[in-house]
């Protein structure tokens, strides 16, 4: 029997009025060559957007970036909106430098885990762990993608 191995989708981005490409752009080559097939929107992407993208590629998981401080603002309601849209369950990640200053991390990710985000990561976070998450989040330990 042929069991066709499909490559997990994910679709990208910047959230809200955050201009930082660079991270976007290293991240999605990272996740290519990791065998993910990534639908990259880039910078300013509205949560709406997201939702539509994800939709139409029936993505497997969202990975939201942000860095200039607002994205506790800019992800409020998410999950909410994603329920509404029929991506009921789907994996929402956020990482980058999510929230103004320093902040002690553990109670960062509480409020963004509290907004139904199933993982927040701190700022510095390498592709590779990154990747690491993510397949674990999709349930691909001992898949090769
Ligand atoms: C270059 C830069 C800019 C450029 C961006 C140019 C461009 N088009 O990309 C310009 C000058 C436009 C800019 C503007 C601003 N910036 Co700026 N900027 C930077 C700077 C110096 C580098 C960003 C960068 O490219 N880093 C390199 C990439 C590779 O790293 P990265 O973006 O962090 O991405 C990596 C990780 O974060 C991680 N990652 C990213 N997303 C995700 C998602 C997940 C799920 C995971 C796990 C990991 C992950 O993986 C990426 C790849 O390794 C940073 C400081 C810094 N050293 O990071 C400040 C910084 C991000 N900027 C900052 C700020 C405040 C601003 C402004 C608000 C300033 C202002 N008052 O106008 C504006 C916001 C404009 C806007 N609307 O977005 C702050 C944010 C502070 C905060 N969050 O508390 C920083 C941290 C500087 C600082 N120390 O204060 N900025």
């Amino acid at each position: 029997m042929i069991v066709e191995n499909k490559k997990k989708v994910l679709v990208i981005g910047v959230i809200g009025a955050d201009v930082h490409a660079v991270g976007n752009k290293i991240l999605y080559h990272a996740f290519t060559e990791a065998g993910f097939e990534v639908v990259n929107l880039g910078v300013m992407v509205s949560q709406e957007e997201y939702i539509a993208a994800a939709i139409e590629s029936a993505a497997d998981a969202i990975v939201v970036s942000s860095l200039y401080g607002q994205g506790e603002l800019d992800c409020r309601g998410m999950r909410q909106k994603c329920d509404e849209a029929g991506l009921k369950g789907i994996p929402l990640v956020v990482g980058g430098n999510i929230v103004i200053g320093k902040q002690k991390f553990e109670e960062v990710e509480k409020r963004f885990k509290d907004m139904g985000f199933d993982r927040a990561f701190p700022p510095g976070t390498a592709p590779e762990t990154t990747i690491e998450a993510l397949r674990e989040l999709l349930h691909m330990d001992g898949e090769q993608v």
